[in-house]
């Protein structure tokens, strides 16, 4: 049934057969047994991706937000879709509007929501049906430390993750901060899919080095696809 709905959308949203779609045909990696890498999937898209971030960063700007324990965190963040990822003082969890504005988040572009769950496919994992999307902007100097994606309501849909800009080291660890860690570049245009039995690693990002984009400057964007209800 899902699969039906996906095959409608397909047809009548993503308009696959267009030029302004991603590449679904590049160069797979096989991460870990259920994490796969796209590389550079994105890249001819990308200036078309960055412009739907500037009208949601217009909407509802980035913002530095606080964990449970009060720290800043380094990367900034914005959401959109029916929910957004938040953090403060109250702890971890999706949200349905802009804690500092009361409103609701921009909507998710009817393209991305698509593609995710084309990537979400082709990776393995059926539809997603994403209703949050965070999105992450990384400066110089900026990270994001080992942590898992554990806030969602069910932890078998897969995370479907892109990113632009800078490149950056991505962090795959195992299911406790103990395990050791590897190690694999993030670039321009890249989609990592994880879900499965990959689905609680914990993960992270190395600090941005000084980097310069022709079409982002100094940042890099990550932008993750999730069910969070
Ligand atoms: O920036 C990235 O590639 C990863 C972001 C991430 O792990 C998260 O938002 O939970």
């Amino acid at each position: 049934m899902q699969q039906d709905l996906f095959l409608q959308q397909d047809e009548g949203l993503c308009g696959y057969n267009r030029s302004n779609s991603p590449n679904f045909d590049a160069v797979k990696i096989q991460v870990s047994r259920d994490a796969v890498l796209f590389k550079a999937a994105l890249k001819s898209i990308a200036p078309h991706i960055l412009q739907g971030i500037e009208r949601i960063s217009g909407a509802n700007p980035f913002r530095h937000r606080t964990t449970p324990g009060g720290q800043r965190m380094s990367a900034s963040m914005t959401n959109c879709g029916s929910f957004g990822w938040i953090t403060d003082t109250s702890g971890y969890r999706y949200s349905d509007a802009e804690p500092e504005t009361g409103l609701p988040w921009p909507t998710m572009p009817a393209d991305w929501y698509c593609w995710a769950n084309q990537f979400s496919d082709l990776a393995g994992f059926g539809v997603l049906n994403p209703d949050a999307c965070l999105i992450n902007r990384y400066a110089s100097g900026t990270g994001m430390g080992l942590h898992q994606d554990r806030d969602e309501k069910d932890l078998s849909a897969p995370i479907v993750s892109f990113s632009l800009g800078a490149p950056v080291l991505f962090r795959w660890g195992g299911f406790n901060r103990q395990e050791s860690v590897c190690e694999f570049l993030l670039e321009h245009g890249d989609v990592l899919v994880w879900g499965g039995a990959d689905r609680m690693r914990f993960h992270g990002v190395k600090k941005l080095q000084r980097y310069q984009h022709p079409l982002t400057g100094p940042y890099r964007y990550n932008l993750t696809f999730r069910r969070s209800q």
